[in-house]
């Protein structure tokens, strides 16, 4: 039985399992609370980030790296498009431009909008992280001007690395998507796997909820 700690980016590694029909149980990690106080966590963590996996003796973290060692290790898995596939080169490059262009600098402007003291909220770095998002973000527009899918005519894991960011940025930046990402978001969130995550994810639900009733109130 495979173990996701925590939610966050963990949605991704869930979203993952649920397409491959494997096994597995969330454990929730609760980063307000305070991770110093989550000694079992922090045993599989030390540096008490999530998301972490374990399964059997096998413990990560990293969810485009989880992801690649679930696929590879529990595959194969339509998900992940073979070497000599022609969608290979885009696949790969989408599955790690969600996380390290996109993901990783959202969530910097994120803190800033919402955890940062008043005169830091758009000081240079959160506005230097913005814009890396922005300009990453224009490669997944001309592409779904290309293809329905950011690897092509199927939907991918790459799917799920980049529509994370998308939503994050969504929900907690209030970033506004273009019509092609808000047409695409609409279609892949449509998955009986993607629903099923949703379930599973409470805390994700959660902060969903508080964003909608944000966004209300403006
Ligand atoms: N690149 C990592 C990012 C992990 C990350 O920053 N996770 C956030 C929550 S989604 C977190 O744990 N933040 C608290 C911290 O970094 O201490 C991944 O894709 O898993």
């Amino acid at each position: 039985m495979i173990t996701v700690f925590g939610e966050g980016r963990g949605f991704r590694v869930v979203w993952l399992l649920e397409e491959m029909g494997l096994a597995y149980k969330l454990r929730p990690v609760d980063l307000l609370a305070g991770v110093e106080n989550d000694a079992e966590f922090l045993a599989i963590n030390p540096a008490g980030f999530i998301p972490a996996i374990r399964d059997g003796d096998v413990t990560m973290v990293e969810s485009i790296a989880i992801m690649e060692y679930l696929m590879a290790r529990h595959g194969p898995t339509p998900l992940a498009p073979a070497p000599q596939d022609p969608a290979f080169p885009t696949y790969q490059q989408f599955l790690h431009l969600g996380e390290a262009g996109l993901a990783a600098s959202i969530y910097f402007v994120s803190g800033a909008r919402n955890l940062a003291p008043e005169a830091e909220r758009n000081n240079w770095s959160a506005r230097q992280a913005l814009y890396v998002f922005e300009s990453r973000l224009t490669l997944v527009t001309r592409q779904l001007e290309r293809s329905p899918y950011l690897a092509g005519d199927a939907f991918t894991a790459a799917d799920i690395s980049v529509s994370y960011a998308l939503q994050l940025a969504q929900r907690n930046v209030g970033f506004r998507l273009g019509e092609a990402e808000l047409q695409y978001l609409a279609r892949i969130t449509a998955r009986e796997a993607y629903q099923r995550t949703m379930e599973t994810c409470h805390a994700t639900r959660a902060w969903n909820a508080e964003a909608a009733k944000k966004a209300a109130a403006r």
